[in-house]
């Protein structure tokens, strides 16, 4: 950037956070409060490249603030004042993050008051739901520019466009207007998978860093991490144990294509890349000396994609931070398929402290449809039994109505998950989310429910017509065999590692803790 440069100042705006509401008041998901690792990235790079960069986390900073939309509980700084807060940091440019599909309309309600304010802003989106649906998003006369997939590197491009040093179609990823068509820079690159809408493209052509080695540290020092840290319930599938927590990505991207994940449509088809060891040693150290942190999550897509990678980081890891008192997890899921006895044993000297392995169907018909990483369900059982004697709790996540399951699949997976000698588990209601082949695949042949919207998901709901199961049987099945999990569970709390399910009581969703919202009371 130089000093005479038109665009010079961003703002990166999060937007408030929303949840599914029951009718009968209950919670349907599960509020959170996380570092957004992904603004971080892109803010660090941008202020690398000199550029001035300023945060909104309207989620973190008015995370009590709750107003029922029905039949949505939404949560964070009210639009006014974001509006405000824009005002007063007179930006040249903003960028929006919708990481999740149900925030875009908050998102483009929030863009059109601002424009309102500042009618010469640029305003670009990024993030998972504009990168599967360009098109759509793109149709909202207050967004100027999308940047598909990681926008760590092409942030800092798209700024120098902006400042004429480079032409708009070297920016990977763009999308932007051109009189009334809209261009995409990718439009001549050849891809792997064409959707309805959306490309996997691969490792080389893929609008993604090829090396991460090389991105800055993300930019912590500019968001409100006492607003994170402050939250009574800080993250959603991996719940944290400490106070002073953060992320970190040791690797991005995934060898596999799942038939119902975004990971090749965001991170590029196959293109799994990852940092050097020492690297991510060195950010931890980082983390533990400039904020204090207490325990790491690993937000890697898919961590254990490499034995060797994993065994020599904890290995590193162990001899690092023998007198730091930090612990570790991986909440996307482990791939049980990698996982040894040497690597549990590695993992435990480290301080692991759960570990959530992605099993996703409990039928093996299921899994060569479905799931990629097709996991081999006859191990599980002895692994999840070695994971608890290493005195690392257990959490599986599992996923149910996919299109065309029967109810005995699901049952199988249902009771494969009750037989499991876990400490907890996480059931999903399949959600068909834009960017996958599985949502291509609904709509083609028409068995998405009726009302299904993919601007407004809600997750915890039946999203697909199923052979011989219906949408509210799904729902009653998912909830009971959680009721039930619970009620063992609470009996055996003897067998769960001290300490920890009074912590996850604590610190998890109000459905598990019982506690329903009073719609009256909810503006
Ligand atoms: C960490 C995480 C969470 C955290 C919260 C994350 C957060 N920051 O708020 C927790 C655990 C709470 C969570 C919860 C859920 N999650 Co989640 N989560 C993730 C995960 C694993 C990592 C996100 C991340 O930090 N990535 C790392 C950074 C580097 O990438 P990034 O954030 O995507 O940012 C890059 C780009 O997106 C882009 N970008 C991002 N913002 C912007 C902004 C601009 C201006 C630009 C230009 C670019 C840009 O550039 C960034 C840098 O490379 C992703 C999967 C994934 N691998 O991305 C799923 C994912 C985002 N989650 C998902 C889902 C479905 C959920 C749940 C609904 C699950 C459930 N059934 O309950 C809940 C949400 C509950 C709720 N109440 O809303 C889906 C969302 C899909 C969708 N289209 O809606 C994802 C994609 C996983 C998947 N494929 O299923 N999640
Ligand atoms: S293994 Fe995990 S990250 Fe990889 S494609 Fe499948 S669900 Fe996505």
């Amino acid at each position: 950037m130089s000093a005479t440069d038109a665009f010079q100042k961003i703002l990166l705006i999060n937007p408030p956070g929303k949840i599914f509401v029951r009718q009968d008041g209950g919670i349907g998901e599960r509020k959170h409060c996380t570092p957004p690792l992904g603004l971080a990235y892109i803010a660090g790079n941008l202020i690398k490249n000199g550029y001035d960069v300023e945060i909104i986390d309207a989620l973190a900073e008015g995370y009590s603030n709750e107003r029922y939309i029905k039949p949505f509980l939404v949560y964070g700084l009210d639009i006014n004042e974001i509006v405000e807060r824009a005002l007063d940091a007179k930006p040249d440019v903003i960028g929006f993050s919708v990481l999740f599909s149900n925030r875009i309309w908050e998102t483009h309600e929030i863009a059109a008051a601002i424009r309102k304010v500042l009618p010469d802003v640029t305003m670009v989106f990024g993030g998972q739901h504009p990168t599967a649906m360009p098109d759509q998003v793109m149709k909202r006369p207050h967004v100027d520019f999308i940047i598909a997939g990681e926008a760590d590197q092409s942030m800092v491009d798209l700024m120098e466009a902006l400042n004429d040093r480079l032409e708009k179609p070297q920016v990977k990823g763009l999308f932007y207007r051109d009189g009334n068509s809209i261009i995409n820079s990718m439009e001549n690159v050849a891809s792997s998978v064409d959707g309805n809408g959306w490309k996997y493209y691969e490792r080389k052509d893929a609008p993604v860093p090829s090396e991460l080695d090389d991105l800055p540290y993300p930019a912590w020092e500019i968001f409100p991490m006492d607003a994170y840290w402050g939250s009574h319930v800080r993250i959603g599938g991996g719940d944290v144990m400490r106070e002073r927590f953060l992320v970190i990505m040791s690797t991005r991207g995934c060898p596999n294509v799942c038939t119902f994940c975004t990971s090749p449509l965001l991170s590029g088809y196959k293109a799994y890349r990852r940092r050097g060891n020492k690297e991510v040693i060195a950010e931890i150290r980082h983390n533990i000396d400039t904020y204090n942190i207490q325990e790491i999550q690993f937000l890697d897509d898919n961590f254990f994609v490499s034995k060797k990678r994993v065994k020599d980081l904890c290995k590193m890891i162990t001899k690092e931070f023998a007198n730091d008192n930090v612990i570790f997890s991986v909440p996307a899921g482990a791939e049980a398929n990698a996982m040894d006895e040497e690597m549990i044993d590695l993992m435990a000297a480290a301080n692991f402290h759960k570990v959530m392995i992605a099993i996703e169907a409990g039928d093996d018909s299921v899994q060569s449809e479905h799931v990629d990483k097709k996991v081999k369900l006859d191990r599980i059982p002895a692994l999840v039994d070695y994971i608890r004697s290493r005195g690392m709790t257990v959490h599986p996540l599992f996923m149910i109505g996919f299109p065309d399951e029967t109810k005995a699949q699901i049952n199988k997976t249902l009771e494969l998950a009750m037989n499991l000698n876990v400490d907890d588990f996480f059931i999903s209601v399949a959600t068909p989310l834009p960017g996958t082949p599985m949502y291509d695949d609904c709509v083609e042949r028409g068995i998405l429910v009726g009302d299904f919207d993919p601007d407004n998901l809600r997750f915890s709901l039946a999203n697909i017509e199923l052979p011989d199961t219906t949408k509210e049987e799904l729902e009653t099945l998912r909830r009971e065999a959680w009721l039930k999990m619970k009620a063992r569970n609470n009996r055996q709390t003897g067998t769960v590692k001290k300490g920890s399910f009074k912590e996850f009581e604590k610190s998890s969703d109000f459905e598990r803790a019982g506690i329903t919202v009073d719609t009256k009371n909810l503006q």
